[in-house]
């Protein structure tokens, strides 16, 4: 299905005037700032969506596939994330993940995306899974493995991953491992370590000048004991030692409970290794709820150190990281669910712009500390969603996505085209 124009015209026309009437009184609120400049970061500012978030997703509990409508294909899963885009303006590029997605026909592909105006953002790949037909069992992990052959299989495996994106016209890889352990004395760490950057320094070696190396951590699940990238510091030594076109991808998700996610990306950014961003969020151990859904304060201090980081450095906000999406859900349309995490992405990168970099800094230098709380706090509990939504205007999307969405009954359009399919992939 497609939205047109018209429709979208004629939405925003039924709730212009109230939208005027919200951006006047920002504009009143805030005109000691640009707030032209603001609006056309947030025009530029887009978010990937990973496709295994477009179906409905499970625990080892079970799977509820209530949703119906689910895309089958990689085409599918393109039209669904150009779906997103035309309603947000802020979804321009899908995440592939091989073996779920199987890219075929890149060029076609390729055209197909172009025309929802989406890119192929970061190529990933799967070791913590054994494939149908293939030789070695990932069941003792991946590239840490103590036997060569499996390694090999999963080097092969990512630089497989790589020619595809290549195709796709990507420029990244992330690789994320479930290596790691269940039980203390399982694993030799050091010999873990090692074979671990061996195998990504051949992996590395047939990446593309122009590419990029994502390396993600994540504390546990689904081994328990240990992990191999199992926090930033190790996803940083790795990166350190494969080379400049390596970096440390953070998923919001995939740290120890109360971590201080902002202070580590501060200091990811300011060594020239912050990749990118898996956003999601967590009350207990999960990586999968809705960004924003639980802590969007958090949200917003971490995006506060991305702006006040990427401004020192002289990077563009839009173009120099990678900004994804990883989540599946198990009770929420996911495209609705979608809808809602670019939303609070944006709302706190919003936010994060109209910190008073030079108040706070004064704060700082003179150890206010009660003020430097108040210049924070003070954009963090303004209502900015008419910044984000004229940004969405201005791009041609829809002022209320999830209302458009709603009023357009796009899920039951999907169901009777699609049927009461269940997404392949998780
Ligand atoms: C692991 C992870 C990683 C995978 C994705 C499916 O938890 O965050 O990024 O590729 O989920
Ligand atoms: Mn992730
Ligand atoms: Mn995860």
């Amino acid at each position: 299905m497609n939205i047109g124009q018209n429709q979208i015209e004629k939405h925003n026309d039924s709730l212009l005037t109230a939208h005027q009437r919200k951006l006047a009184f920002l504009k009143e609120d805030w005109a000691h700032v640009d707030l032209e400049a603001v609006i056309q970061k947030l025009v530029d500012f887009q978010i990937a969506i990973p496709s295994w978030a477009l179906g409905t997703g499970g625990t080892r509990f079970g799977r509820f596939a209530i949703t119906g409508g689910e895309p089958r294909t990689i085409e599918e899963k393109i039209e669904d994330v150009g779906l997103l885009h035309a309603l947000n303006g802020a979804s321009g590029a899908i995440s592939l993940h091989i073996p779920w997605d199987i890219p075929q026909n890149a060029g076609e592909l390729k055209k197909l995306a172009a025309g929802y105006g989406l890119k192929f953002d970061a190529m990933n790949s799967n070791t913590f899974q054994d494939q149908a037909g293939s030789a070695h069992s990932y069941k003792f992990g991946s590239l840490q493995n103590v036997n060569k052959a499996i390694r090999k299989q999963a080097i092969e495996h990512n630089i497989e991953v790589i020619k595809h994106g290549i195709a796709l016209g990507s420029d990244a890889l992330t690789v994320w491992l479930a290596d790691g352990s269940c039980f203390p004395g399982q694993l030799n760490f050091r010999k873990a370590f090692e074979n671990t950057l061996e195998s990504l320094q051949e992996i590395y070696s047939a990446l593309p000048d122009d590419w990029k190396m994502f390396v993600e951590y994540k504390a546990f699940e689904p081994n328990f004991y240990s992990t191999t990238v199992g926090d930033w510091g190790q996803s940083l030594l790795y990166a350190s030692k494969l080379g400049k076109k390596a970096y440390t991808l953070v998923d919001l998700g995939h740290h120890l409970p109360n971590a201080n996610i902002e202070q580590i990306v501060a200091l990811l950014l300011m060594e020239g290794k912050l990749g990118g961003f898996h956003f999601n969020d967590s009350k207990y151990g999960d990586d999968d709820l809705t960004a924003g859904s639980i802590k969007p304060y958090q949200l917003f201090l971490i995006f506060n150190e991305l702006v006040e980081g990427m401004d020192a450095k002289g990077m563009n906000h839009a173009k120099d990281l990678g900004w994804m999406i990883d989540a599946s859900h198990n009770v929420k349309d996911p495209l609705e669910d979608l809808l809602q995490s670019v939303e609070a992405i944006m709302i706190a990168y919003a936010q994060a712009l109209l910190v008073d970099r030079k108040a706070l800094n004064a704060a700082q230098d003179n150890n206010d500390v009660a003020k430097a709380q108040e210049i924070l706090q003070h954009t963090f509990r303004s209502d900015l969603r008419a910044l984000v939504a004229e940004a969405r205007l201005r791009a041609g999307a829809a002022l209320s996505p999830i209302g458009l969405y709603r009023d357009l009954d796009v899920r039951n359009h999907l169901v009777n085209h699609r049927g009461k399919t269940v997404a392949t992939g998780l």
